[in-house]
């Protein structure tokens, strides 16, 4: 079995890897300065996919150089409509690759293929979203007196932006879209874990003729490599970036030096509360999803679930059993519910957390281990995991694991539940389940995040914007608010005397 997918994956690379891995600059794939590359791995077989070029300070300076060029030659010189176009062919040929960009980033990510799908749809779908926010963005006059008053919106010029490996080509559209829209040129740097559909789409970018030539740049590399000296970079005017707190932190740091502005999403560890009146069936299978989906890899992940005594023995025993009907497998198979994780490195530190949480007293109810399973040897798998009776302050509860491992709390008492719902560091999100439509509303209220769902959960938008409270974050993606991440105010103010 392990020689099949080997061969399936293989054969699946052939078909749909980018003929291209060097660093997209001003239109071109070149090699990078030093000439060096990195090798991304696939992490169902461990095999070596493809090499990128290792792009460093010279490179993103030179990518940096190429946008400016674009902004002042040809992208500033486009108007809404054209700008809107633009945007409109994009999200037309990423859909027109969705079953390709799709078996790509299942390879390179681990995500089963029918996941990865929903994320392309949801990348054309940026591009869709803020090529109709193009147009409306007039400005404000304020005739008074012998005053006129202009308040223009203007685009930064060129704008550096960092994205994570959870969700490649979905969080480089979130990061794209708004930043074209509002007429920027942008230099991205794609995760080295992750670099090829970032590198797949730069191609559909060229072979198509969608945009002129260094509006949109790629640098693939390492974080401290390429990703330091872009968000530090002193012609970049505003970034915006993707990923962990501790890295966000830095590129808040960098980013001071030049007085950028910077947008973050960053972790999260968000709570999904049951309440008793719920139809079991449902809380599980919104429970299930809410830590289980894409393998726990997500920010908005549930990661704690505070269920209600009265029913939480049946959820418990319905989500053991929905776990026992989960398929690890290829990401590659349609009916594969959990892929792997996208690397050892992912995989070592989802297990450190769990022997922590046996060291600091949780049981697991389900999972705590790698999977024992000869056909899944070769691949990044973590078993989908229960645990409960862990204290809420250890490290376990509080910190993002960012793996398929819910933590357990049961409660009765709604103060004293809400009370540790929200004695984290993080506020990106979290979930409520009722049938109670004011208890409902309640709770929303007192989670502090930036994002609630009421009997639902990872349901993202365009339209609904998305950002963290507290550590989680500053600024909203995929929203009108967005664009305005990405544009700078301008006022003129002219006498009439
Ligand atoms: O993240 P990093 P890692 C969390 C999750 C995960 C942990 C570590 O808990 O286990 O972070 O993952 C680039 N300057 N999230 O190490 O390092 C890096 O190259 C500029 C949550 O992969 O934050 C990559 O492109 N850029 C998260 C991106 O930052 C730097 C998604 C994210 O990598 C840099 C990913 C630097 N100094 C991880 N160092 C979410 N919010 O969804 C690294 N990078």
């Amino acid at each position: 079995r392990r020689d099949a997918v080997r061969e399936r994956h293989r054969e699946t690379a052939s078909e749909v890897l980018p003929e291209h891995t060097g660093l997209y600059v001003g239109g071109e794939f070149v090699d990078s300065a030093a000439g060096e590359t990195f090798d991304t791995v696939d992490p169902t077989t461990g095999e070596v996919l493809a090499s990128a070029a290792r792009g460093r300070e010279a490179d993103v300076d030179r990518a940096v150089e190429a946008a400016w060029r674009a902004f002042d030659e040809e992208w500033s010189g486009y108007g809404a409509g054209r700008r809107q176009r633009a945007l409109t062919a994009i999200a037309d040929t990423i859909e027109a690759h969705t079953e390709e960009l799709a078996r790509l980033e299942s390879l390179d990510n681990g995500k089963p293929v029918s996941e990865a799908t929903i994320d392309v749809r949801g990348a054309a779908e940026q591009f869709r979203y803020f090529a109709g926010l193009v147009r409306g963005n007039d400005g404000e006059t304020m005739a008074e007196g012998s005053r006129y008053g202009q308040v223009i919106k203007e685009p930064y010029g060129v704008v550096g932006q960092v994205v994570p490996w959870n969700f490649p080509l979905l969080m480089a559209s979130w990061k794209l879209a708004p930043a074209l829209a509002a007429g920027n040129c942008t230099v991205l740097k794609p995760a080295e874990q992750t670099p090829l559909s970032a590198l797949r789409l730069a191609e559909l970018l060229t072979e198509n003729d969608l945009l002129p030539d260094g509006v949109v740049n790629v640098v693939t590399g390492y974080g401290e490599e390429a990703g330091a000296p872009l968000t530090g970079h002193p012609d970049v005017r505003k970034v915006a970036f993707t990923g962990s707190t501790a890295v966000g932190k830095e590129v808040m740091k960098a980013a001071a030096e030049n007085v950028t502005d910077v947008t973050l999403e960053l972790g999260g560890k968000s709570p999904v509360v049951v309440f008793p009146d719920v139809e079991v069936e449902k809380a599980v299978r919104l429970v299930s999803s809410a830590i289980f989906y894409n393998t726990g890899e997500c920010c908005e992940a549930g990661s704690r679930l505070f269920v209600h005594d009265d029913v939480a023995d049946e959820v418990l025993a319905g989500l053991q059993a929905a776990i026992d009907g989960m398929t690890l497998g290829d990401p590659l198979d349609e009916e594969t519910d959990l892929g792997p994780k996208v690397s050892r490195e992912q995989v070592d530190r989802t297990m450190e957390y769990l022997d922590l949480a046996r060291e600091e007293g949780g049981q697991f109810l389900a999972g705590g281990d790698r999977p024992d399973d000869e056909a899944l040897a070769d691949g990044c798998y973590v078993e989908p995991t229960l645990v409960e009776g862990l204290d809420h302050d250890s490290r376990a509860v509080q910190e993002e694991i960012f793996g398929p491992v819910l933590s357990v709390f049961r409660w009765d008492d709604y103060d004293e539940m809400m009370t540790l719902v929200n004695d984290v560091d993080y506020g990106l999100a979290g979930g409520v389940v009722t049938n109670d439509a004011t208890k409902a509303q309640r709770a929303a209220r007192d989670i502090q995040a930036g994002y609630v769902w009421i009997n639902s959960y990872h349901d993202l938008v365009p339209g609904l914007p998305f950002g963290g409270y507290k550590q989680s974050g500053i600024g909203r993606e995929l929203s009108e608010e967005t664009l305005a991440h990405y544009q700078q105010t301008k006022t003129i103010n002219q006498s009439l005397r």
